[in-house]
């Protein structure tokens, strides 16, 4: 520690300093069999001994002022906290007590009275520190201790802060990541109060908001290379391109020298205030891992004469400015040459300490030039810690005015009661400290405090690389808790340089969105931020991004090829103008034509032989039938209509029967010369059945959308299957007589044997493509089931006219020269009898 009186009657007060001017403590003598002491630092810090010098700047300044404290000196006192809790809390004790070695509960009452201590760094050596002094209500004003558990007042009820808290720079981080739209991020943390904390807040907000935390890692306190190599794996295996560290840079350090050496490039970096503009981490060959950091930094300020200050120190005033020159120009310094200039005695725990050391051999005189040097000391371009012990210092001093200015009387303590400023209690000073109000020299801003904390204001820092391969800070935006919730933020998004070089923002998502057309499915185990896109099924659609669910289309409508869109179902039934359509009407009309031809050949020998003998009513009425059949075939084409539906089938049905009991009046003629009426009654009753239908249940047209997806088949429903089984069964049944009567007949007479032959035979026909027509019909789809029913109808009917009509035109038309009596003639006995 180091102690600064100065030799003037004035009235003294003396402020305790604490900082971490050492990166750790040197390792324990774990040997229990003698004395322990207290263990020696090491890894000088020249960034935190700036901040040290900060503090005697600030005291020397305010010790010249006239206006501010013009009876009072400032003296100090500062300890190393060494990072380290354990040392934090010795200097503290130490500090309280007065004592070299630290003895709680007790301080020698002589010598000035101590202020307040500035400190002590780190949050988590501040949470030990406000502890021990909140014990004695001794009040803390902390420089770097942004750690949000401190604003307890009920735990640490006399600590202030001259540094925002993190609450502030997690939600600031939060609205970065969401501004930038990364859904997908990983977060590195130190194992401290800062890192733990900090991290909790920006997670929980960033969660909220949907994004998804990819990996978390601790980086570790005591320097552990499995624990970094296992960090350094996770890094480089995420797919994470952005991630949050925050961590002081002394932590961070070892873990960023490592990701150098594995060449991990095209990540973007989340700074915390703490390592957002070090000198430690920003190291020469960073530049293609960080790149493109965007962090937050303080309040910047200049502060004018600091610089001056930090380059005349003088190397011989105390162990750490020794330490500090030794370290600086790696040398050791010449004791004898400084005793002889300045003839001051030097502790004999100095050479003690350089011992331990183990300086180098190299001897420097002193008057070393210090502005020469390229050291994070002395450059005063990134005043932002700097500037927060300038303001905690002045903060002390302005308290300790208000309190020497008290007027007798009019005081805020009992009675209104005055504090004496030469032997004050810590509560006293207290009560002015938290009600300070000042505006800081040089900047101007204003100064005072909401339950122990200040505003939070942060810069938005991108670490853009020169053409040199070097690092500068470019303040792209900023962040004002003080704002309105949507104007906190501002960033320039134009001026921001990416990793790489590169002008596009990175993006950082886990699974891409996922296009119309399909939906997300969630991987189990997994963050929801990843998914996997799955294409909807048939009959699905998605029309936005990121659907969860697809949607049934309505059922006139299928899904496109796409599945973005539900897309009417085409309607299908056999087309009038399709070939296929067009073929069959034209066979079914040949086959009138031809029927009617017959007719008319008939009709014109109707005195012949031949007709005559063939019962000529029952001739025509068969052909009339044939004609019926054959143009009921066209009703089946065409788009069902509700009368199309009708006449089809039950045309269909009568011009069978009619057909079917003419045939068998023909071959019962034969055989029991009978005629026409028996067939005229046969063929009534099931026109009168085909009526009871149509009235009762008529066929309709429907429209089958279960046989195909994306199809509509248009197509009659025949309104009662037992209606149309007992019409066509009966057909069936008439088919069955005229075929048992005419093969009965072939039999009988020699004269009409030829005949009944020719009935027998189309009868055959019609049984034949009817037997096949049932497996060929059931066997297709939709309108083809119209076309197989067509051709079966036209089929059965050529047969018919064929077996029994072609026979008799041939004798008519070609070999009329038969067509006489006497070969009509029935014959009792044989030809050749
Ligand atoms: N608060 C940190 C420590 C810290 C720090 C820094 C350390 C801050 N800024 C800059 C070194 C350099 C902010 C804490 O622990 O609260």
């Amino acid at each position: 520690n180091l102690n600064g009186y100065r030799n003037v009657d004035k009235k003294q007060v003396v402020v305790g300093g604490m900082f971490p001017v050492h990166r750790r403590i040197a390792s324990a003598n774990t040997n229990s069999s003698s004395v322990p002491l207290s263990l020696g630092c090491e890894g000088f810090n020249f960034r935190t001994f700036r901040w040290t010098q900060t503090m005697l700047f600030a005291i020397d300044e305010i010790n010249k002022r006239t206006d501010l404290l013009p009876d009072t000196d400032l003296g100090y006192v500062i300890y190393d906290s060494c990072f380290t809790i354990s040392k934090a809390v010795e200097g503290t004790l130490t500090y309280l007590t007065g004592q070299e070695e630290a003895v709680p509960n007790y301080r020698c009452g002589t010598g000035a009275p101590l202020a307040a201590l500035v400190g002590a760094g780190g949050s988590d050596l501040s949470i030990a520190t406000a502890r021990i002094l909140g014990l004695y209500y001794f009040p803390q004003v902390s420089y770097s201790s942004s750690c949000s558990v401190l604003d307890s007042k009920f735990q640490f009820p006399t600590f202030l802060r001259t540094i925002p808290n993190d609450v502030y720079q997690s939600e600031a981080m939060a609205r970065l990541v969401l501004h930038f739209g990364w859904t997908w991020v990983g977060t590195i943390a130190a194992d401290d109060d800062y890192g733990k904390y900090g991290i909790k807040a920006f997670k929980e907000q960033v969660e909220e908001a949907g994004v998804c935390i990819s990996f978390s890692e601790t980086l570790p306190k005591v320097s552990s290379p499995e624990d970094i190599q296992r960090i350094v794996e996770t890094v480089v295996e995420s797919t994470a391109k952005i991630i949050v560290v925050f961590s002081s840079d002394v932590d961070l350090s070892p873990l960023i020298q490592e990701l150098i050496q594995h060449n991990v490039t095209n990540r973007t970096w989340i700074a915390s205030e703490a390592w957002v503009t070090s000198a430690l981490i920003n190291q020469p060959g960073v530049s293609s891992l960080l790149g493109g950091t965007l962090g937050f930094g303080l309040k910047r300020a200049e502060i004018p004469g600091l610089q001056r200050h930090l380059l005349n120190i003088d190397p011989y005033s105390n162990p750490l400015t020794e330490e500090f020159w030794e370290t600086a120009f790696n040398c050791t310094l010449d004791y004898g040459r400084a005793l002889r200039m300045a003839k001051t005695a030097v502790g004999g725990n100095t050479s003690l300490s350089r011992a331990v050391r183990g300086v180098p051999e190299g001897l420097c005189s002193g008057q070393e030039s210090l502005g020469k040097l390229n050291n994070t000391y002395s450059d005063v371009t990134q005043l932002r810690i700097t500037y927060s012990v300038y303001k905690a210092v002045y903060t002390v001093a302005h308290a300790l005015h208000n309190m020497e200015i008290c007027e007798p009387g009019q005081g805020p303590f009992n009675n209104n009661s005055c504090a004496d400023i030469t032997k004050f209690e810590p509560w006293q000073l207290m009560y002015y400290l938290k009600n300070v109000w000042f505006h800081v020299p040089h900047t101007k801003e204003p100064l005072f405090f909401l339950d122990g904390d200040v505003d939070g204001y942060y810069d938005i820092i991108n670490w853009q690389v020169k053409g040199d391969g070097e690092i500068s800070y470019v303040t792209i935006g900023r962040f004002n808790s003080t704002a309105a919730p949507d104007a906190m933020m501002t960033i320039n998004n134009a001026s921001i340089v990416w990793n790489n070089d590169e002008l596009e923002t990175p993006r950082s998502v886990c699974s891409e969105s996922c296009q119309p057309g399909t939906r997300k499915g969630i991987r189990q185990g997994e963050p929801v931020c990843c998914f996997d896109c799955i294409p909807c099924a048939d009959g699905e659609i998605s029309n936005a991004t990121d659907a969860r669910e697809c949607i049934q289309c309505t059922e006139d409508y299928w899904s496109n090829a796409a599945r973005d869109t539900c897309v009417p179902k085409t309607i299908e039934f056999l087309d009038f103008s399709e070939p296929l359509g067009i073929t069959l009407i034209v066979i079914s009309a040949v086959g009138a034509l031809i029927t009617l031809a017959v007719g008319m050949v008939f009709l014109v020998n109707l005195g012949t032989p031949l007709v005559k003998a063939n019962d000529p009513i029952l001739s025509f009425s068969l052909l009339f039938s044939l004609v019926v059949t054959f143009l009921s075939s066209i009703v089946f084409l065409g788009e069902p209509q509700p009368w199309s539906c009708m006449t089809s089938q039950v045309g269909l049905a009568l011009g069978f029967s009619l057909c079917l009991s003419s045939i068998m009046g023909g071959s019962k003629s034969l055989s029991l010369s009978l005629s026409l009426s028996p067939s005229l009654s046969l063929s009534l009753s099931p026109a009168v059945a085909c009526t009871v239908w149509l009235v009762i249940l008529p066929p309709h047209p429907v429209k089958n959308t279960a046989a195909q997806n994306i199809k509509i088949i248009l197509e009659c429903d025949q309104g009662s299957v037992v209606f149309i089984c007992c019409v066509f069964g009966y057909d069936i049944l008439l088919a069955l007589l005229a075929f048992v009567f005419s093969f009965i007949a072939r039999k009988l007479e020699d004269n009409f044997r030829y005949e009944a032959k020719c009935l027998t035979f189309g009868m055959l026909v019609f049984f034949i493509v009817w037997s096949s027509f049932v497996p060929a019909y059931l066997s297709t789809r939709g309108k083809f089931m119209v076309a197989v029913q067509i051709f079966a109808i036209l089929a059965s009917s050529f047969g018919l006219l064929a077996c029994i009509f072609l026979p008799k035109c041939y004798v008519l038309l070609v070999k009329p020269e038969f067509n006489t009596e006497d070969m009509m003639r029935p014959r009792s006995k044989p030809r050749d009898g």
